[in-house]
Order: structure tokens, then C-alpha cells, then sequence
């Protein structure tokens, strides 16, 4: 029987689903897996996400990964983690993912931070920022 290829769902708008989308091309496993784009601008965005919840009985936080079928394992981290211990991949020697971590990751989430203060007078005013949409 094939092997299973787990199916990793990623936020377009999401730095933590790029942080593993991003550790997945650096270490070389991108054909070992199948990347569901989900993109909240898109319309079927909503309907879409309902159906991961339901399938996987959680709440959904991205990025999603459905590592066995019907098993889902969520934490950008926490998958990191298991997939470079899945293939024998040494985290220290991806550079560009340390490069993330280390500068625009945290520079992304403190601009959402501060951004989620004056949301509601954003969103009277019409300027959604594309993380909150
Ligand atoms: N600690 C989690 C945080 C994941 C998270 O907060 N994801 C946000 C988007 S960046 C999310 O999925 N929110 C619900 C949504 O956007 O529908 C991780 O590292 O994966």
C-alpha cells in the first residue's frame, strides 16, 4: 500500500503556517508532503475551515496537519518538531528557518499584538489588517 502523504493545511495570511511551510522546503521534504493553500480572501475559506473542524474534533489553528488519515496534529512548532524527528532532519542546520525565527516571525506577531488594540476602531474605519481578515 502507499505510504501516506500527510496533508499540511496553511494560512496564506499566517506567519506560523509560513514558518512551516518554510522548514518543510528547507530541509528538502516539500514532495513529502501535499500543502492545502487556504486563503480567507477566497470564498470558499469558511465552509473550508468548518470541514477541518469537524474532522479533526478541535478548534482550528493553523497550521493544520493531517499526519495519518484522520489524525491532525496542529502547532507550528510541535509539527517542526515531529517532522524533523520523523526524518532525522537537525533543526540548528536550517539557517533560513533560524534567519525567521529570529527576525521577521516576531516582528509579524508584535505588529498583530499592537494591531488587535485599536481593531475595532480599524474596522469602523474600514482598514481590516489582512491578519485579522
Ligand atoms: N501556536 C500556534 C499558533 C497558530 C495560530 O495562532 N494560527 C492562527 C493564524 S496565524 C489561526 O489559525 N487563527 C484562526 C484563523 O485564522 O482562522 C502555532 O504555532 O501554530
Amino acid at each position: 500500500m502507499a505510504e501516506f502523504k500527510p496533508k499540511a493545511y496553511v494560512k496564506t495570511t499566517c506567519p506560523y503556517s509560513f514558518k512551516f511551510r518554510l522548514f518543510v522546503t528547507e530541509a528538502g521534504l516539500a514532495e513529502r508532503f501535499e500543502f492545502v493553500a487556504m486563503d480567507p480572501f477566497s470564498g470558499g475559506f469558511k465552509a473550508a475551515k468548518e470541514d477541518l473542524a469537524a474532522r479533526s474534533g478541535a478548534v482550528v489553528r493553523f497550521p493544520v496537519v493531517e499526519v495519518e488519515p484522520d489524525v491532525f496534529m496542529t502547532d507550528s512548532d510541535a509539527l517542526i518538531a515531529h517532522f524533523a524527528g520523523r526524518y532525522g532532519i537537525d533543526e540548528a542546520e536550517l539557517s533560513t528557518l533560524a534567519f525567521y525565527r529570529g527576525g521577521l516571525f516576531p516582528t509579524i506577531l508584535e505588529l498583530i499584538e499592537l494591531c488587535s488594540g485599536p481593531l475595532p476602531w480599524l474596522i469602523r474605519l474600514g482598514k481590516v489588517p489582512r491578519a485579522f481578515r
